[in-house]
Order: structure tokens, then sequence, then C-alpha cells
């Protein structure tokens, strides 16, 4: 069977690197993107090939596969099966805009889509979907080969919910894959693009032009954060590969020329004993590459750092999430803020090169006080660069069923969106002042690092001027402070949209004490 693997994206994640960065060796034809390479379809293709299936792959970042181009490939080749694949909620409206063209040239070939929203909402789905004929639910490795071979008895797909006639079908769920070491590696050259090491930002953050790609060692996390969807994805389990099988890719990748990869792994510093030898296993072969990697704070160890830095670990981000207790305990994050500046410290004492936290702002109870603690709290860490990004609910997560049950959220009408919770929650402090704290939180953050720490500051912004235009550079450092125009409205529940409310009446709804000792959100993601 032919199957065309489609990574749909979120343009803003995304861009070509400028033609003035273009010039590098390793052209070919090949084009350059400041972007993420798409481990999903990576990870397929080869999988399928193994079922003696041929596959092919398109990636929406590339400017002759937008949806016009795969359309007509479609039409030309003729292929079995459509497999679209997207991360999150914000890419739905583009991947049902696709899977509409894709139906009208095509209507016969199937279409199934999956990932991490697609598992969470397959029945939703479908119900909303016309042109998408079927959802697979959580790993794709197993259920994908195993639909493509039976096309004609779906029935028989574990995993798999689809459309029987005018009714959908749940079919019984697939166990969690247990041996993730039982499959090919990922296919990173069939795509002719180069992807480039950068920062997902409104400027060309370039931040190396040496061969880059992502990499997953492991899977899940246990820990349940309110705000986050991987514990329900991954059904609390961690999962991983074992250090033989990961060293295997590693040295293949090496091989092939890779000098950046980043793991992307839910939590890569769970288990110590793995570190260790994945670490030793990368000295002792002399692999060449810098790697990084997230992970939580309370998971880190003095010994694993050293061994970490001496094998080329350069970057590594934590979930920081807040600067008091109060707020983190309301994420439900298990950490506190002693772990957090021992993690810190230890991993700028072991010469880690790049350090980063990720923070949340307007969590539900935070006041401003709180805000202004976090960004505070940063200023004393000696993190190297920061993010703090509003709390958002997606559906899945904790918070999501807290605003279910507080009547703020009405699951049948708005499973498809995506909220900040500024915008819809009476508990939390408003947009605008919250952009307004952040502007003074940030300039409070960048004064204490200027003065506090003029070396480590002039060397972070030589690092990122090394590819980037200093007029770029200093777009970069003054976003911060910029005044949002917003590239779109805010999203509202669909009550506050009948009633005409723009913001959420603050004092109207009162929460159960019980809802208000557990819950959170992000805009971006935590740890
Ligand atoms: C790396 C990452 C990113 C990277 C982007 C990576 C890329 N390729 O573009 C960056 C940092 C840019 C990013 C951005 C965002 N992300 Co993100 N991201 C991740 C992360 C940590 C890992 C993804 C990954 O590499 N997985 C490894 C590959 C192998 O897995 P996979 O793609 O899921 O594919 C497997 C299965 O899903 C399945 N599968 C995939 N496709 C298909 C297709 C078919 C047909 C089938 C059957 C199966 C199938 O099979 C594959 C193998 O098992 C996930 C967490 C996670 N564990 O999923 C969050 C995650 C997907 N991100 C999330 C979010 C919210 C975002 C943002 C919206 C955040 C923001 N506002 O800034 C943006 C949106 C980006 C976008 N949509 O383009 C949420 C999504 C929640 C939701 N309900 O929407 C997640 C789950 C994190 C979380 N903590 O909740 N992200
Ligand atoms: S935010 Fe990180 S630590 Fe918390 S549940 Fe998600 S992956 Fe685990």
């Amino acid at each position: 069977m032919k199957v065309f693997l489609v990574y749909v994206r979120d343009e803003n994640f995304c861009r070509l690197l400028p033609e003035k960065l273009n010039g590098s060796p390793s052209d070919h034809g090949r084009i350059k993107v400041m972007g993420f390479p798409p481990l999903g379809i990576q990870t397929l293709a080869p999988v399928l090939r193994r079922h003696g299936h041929l596959a092919r792959m398109f990636d929406t970042c590339h400017p002759q596969m937008q949806a016009e181009h795969v359309a007509l490939a479609v039409e030309e080749e003729r292929p079995d099966v459509i497999a679209l694949s997207f991360l999150s909620t914000t890419t739905y409206p583009a991947v049902k805009n696709l899977a509409k063209r894709l139906k009208l040239g095509a209507p016969q070939i199937p279409i199934i889509v999956g990932g991490a929203f697609a598992t969470m909402n397959s029945d939703r789905i479908l119900e909303d979907c016309p042109d998408i004929d079927c959802v697979g639910v959580g790993e794709g490795e197993e259920l994908l080969p195993d639909y493509v071979s039976n096309l004609a008895d779906p029935g028989s797909v574990a995993g798999l919910v689809w459309r029987n006639g005018g009714e959908i079908v749940n079919n019984v769920l697939r166990p969690l894959i247990r041996d993730l070491n039982q499959f090919p590696y990922p296919d990173r050259t069939s795509l002719p693009i180069d992807y480039i090491e950068s920062l997902p930002l409104d400027v060309p953050a370039v931040l190396s032009l040496d061969k880059f790609c992502t990499m997953q060692t492991s899977r899940g996390c246990p820990y349940s954060c309110i705000y986050c969807d991987i514990p329900s994805l991954s059904q609390g389990k961690w999962r991983y590969r074992s250090s033989e099988h990961v060293l295997g890719e590693m040295q293949q990748l090496n091989d092939m020329g890779y000098r950046s990869i980043y793991l992307t792994d839910d939590h890569f510093l769970l288990n110590r004993q793995r570190i260790s030898k994945i670490c030793r296993g990368i000295v002792e072969r002399k692999l060449e590459f810098r790697w990084g990697c997230e992970g939580r704070v309370d998971a880190v160890a003095v010994d694993q750092l050293l061994i970490m830095k001496k094998a080329n670990c350069n970057f590594l981000a934590f979930g920081v999430e807040a600067g008091t207790q109060k707020v983190l305990d309301r994420l439900h994050k298990r950490q506190t803020l002693e772990q957090v500046e021992h993690a810190v410290s230890e991993a700028k004492r072991h010469g880690i090169e790049r350090v980063h936290g990720f923070f949340v702002i307007s969590s539900p109870g935070e006041t401003e006080k709180d805000i202004m603690a976090s960004f505070r709290f940063a200023a004393r860490l000696k993190l190297d660069t920061f993010g703090f990004n509003r709390l958002c609910a997606y559906r899945g997560t904790p918070l999501w069923q807290e605003y279910i049950d507080r009547g703020i959220i009405d699951d049948e009408r708005d499973w498809h969106k995506w909220f900040k919770c500024s915008d819809i929650d009476p508990t939390v402090i408003p947009s605008a002042r919250v952009n307004r704290l952040r502007m003074k939180g940030y300039a409070l953050l960048f004064t204490r690092r200027i003065f506090g720490r003029p070396i480590g500051t002039y060397k972070l912004l030589r690092m990122f001027g090394r590819h980037m235009k200093k007029s770029d550079l200093l777009k970069l450092l003054w976003s911060p402070f910029r005044r949002r125009t917003l590239s779109r409205n805010p999203e509202l529940p669909a009550w506050m949209i009948e009633l005409g409310l723009e913001e959420p009446e603050r004092g109207a709804i009162s929460i159960p004490r019980t809802q208000l000792l557990c819950t959170g959100a992000v805009e971006e993601r935590g740890k």
C-alpha cells in the first residue's frame, strides 16, 4: 500500500531561514527551515516501510508542500491512505481545511488523523469534520500499519475510531507499546528539508547552522501538573528505550553529521542510571554533537550533571513555573522553590552552557504580588534564558475539567478551543493587566541581569549574535516590552459569546473550596 504522511504545522512555529544565512554548504536543493522536524511522521514512515508499505512524507512548512501541492500529489500518485499528523489544538483548523481540500480531489481515499490533540478528541473530531474518516488514538507504530493492512476491516483495528455509515465506532483501546526498542530509527533524510536550530520567535533567532534534529528516548511522565496533557496521554506512565538503543541512534546521527540534537522527551531526567549510561556511551564513542533536554528540577542529581556536561549537554530547560510555593502547589507541581534553586545553580556550576526556565503567569488565584515574586525569583536564579507565558487550558488536562465543573467551559460546545485563563476565569487577573505586569517584570529582570551578571549577559548576547542581525537581536530584546497587538481575538467559551461578554464577570462565580486546592494551565507548556 502507498501512504502519504502529512505533518500539519502552526505557521508561527516555523519560518524559512533568511536568504542571508542560507549560504552554508549542505544545500543540495534542500530548503532550510527554522523549526523542529516532524518527529511523529519521521518515526512512522520507516515503520510502515518495514511492513512493506510505501511511505511518502510532507511537511507543510515547505513552500512546495502546501494544501494545493499535497492535493496535486494525491491526484497524481493516488495513495491508498492519507495520514495527517498534528500536535495541538491550535492546528486543528488547518487540519480541517487540508482534509477538505484533499477530499475534494480524491473523495474515495481514506483520511486518518493522529497525534496528541486527535488522541484526546477522537470522536468529537469525527462528529465535527466529515472529511476525516478515522482517528488513530495514541501511538501510531502498531496502529497505523495495522490500519493500512486492514482497510476493508476497520473494526478489527484496536485504537481506531471510525465511521460506520452514520455511526461513530470506538474500537477497543490499544495498550501502550511496551517495547520501544523494536522499531527502526526515524527517517530524517527523505524530506528535502534541513531544520535549523532556532527559537520559535517572531524574529529569526537562529542558534546555530550545524546539522540539527530532534530525538525521543522516552515517553510520558508520572507527575500530574494540572495544566498538562501528558499524564492522560501517557496514562501516567514513563516508558523508555534502552540506553543501547538510544546510543545506536545517536551514533547514526553523529555519523550522518548531526552536531546538535534536542531531546523531546517529556521528562528525560527521570532515571539517573539510564542518563549515566547514555552519557558514558556518548563520551566513550566520542560522539561529537551537543544536545539539550527538558526535565523536572527535583530529578537532577549532581553526579548526572557532571557526566551530562562531559557528554556535551549544552542546554537544559526546567519547568520552574512560579516563584511562590502557593502557586506551585495550586498547579500541583510537586516541587519546592529550594529544589528549583538547587537544580539551576548545580546545572550552572557544572558548566551547562544555557539553562532555561519555563514560567507561567496568570494562574487561578495568583495575585499581582505573586506574579512579581515570580519575576524576582527568576532574577535571583542563575538562569540564562527564561519565558513567561500566560497559563492556558487545553482539553484533557485537570484544569479543563475544573473549568467544566465550575461552569466556565461547556465541553459540548467548547471542546475544540483552548483558553488563556486570564480571558475566562474570574479568579485570574485580567489579560490587559497581566500583560502590563509582564512588561514590568521583564524590566526588573533585565535590569538585574545586566547589572548583576554583566559578563554572563555579554556572553549570552554574543552567542545569539553569532547568527542574528543586530537589528533582530535588538527586536528580540525589545519584544517583551512591545505592546501586543492581538493576532486573533481571544478565544471565549460559547456562553460568554452568547451573552456578549468580552471578559468574565469577576467575582460572579463562587468556587467550591475543594476545587481551589488542586488546579491551573499553559500557554506554551511546562515541565
Ligand atoms: C516538541 C514539542 C513541541 C515543539 C514542536 C515540535 C514540531 N515538530 O513542530 C514546539 C516547541 C515548537 C511546540 C509547540 C507547541 N506545542 Co508542543 N509539544 C512538543 C512535545 C514535547 C513533543 C512532541 C514530539 O516530538 N513527540 C514525539 C513524536 C514521536 O510523537 P508524536 O508526534 O505525538 O507522534 C506519535 C503519536 O502521536 C502518533 N501519531 C502522530 N501522528 C499520527 C498520525 C496518525 C494518522 C496516527 C495513526 C498516529 C500518529 O504516532 C507517533 C509515534 O507514536 C509534545 C508532548 C508530547 N509528548 O506529545 C508537546 C505538545 C504536543 N505541545 C503542546 C502544545 C500546547 C504546544 C503549543 C500550542 C504551545 C504554544 N502555544 O506555544 C505549540 C503549538 C505547536 C504546533 N502545533 O505546531 C501540547 C498539546 C496539548 C493540546 N491538547 O493541544 C503537548 C501535548 C504538550 C503538553 N504538555 O500538553 N511543541
Ligand atoms: S508539566 Fe512536565 S512534570 Fe508536569 S505532568 Fe507535564 S510532563 Fe510531567
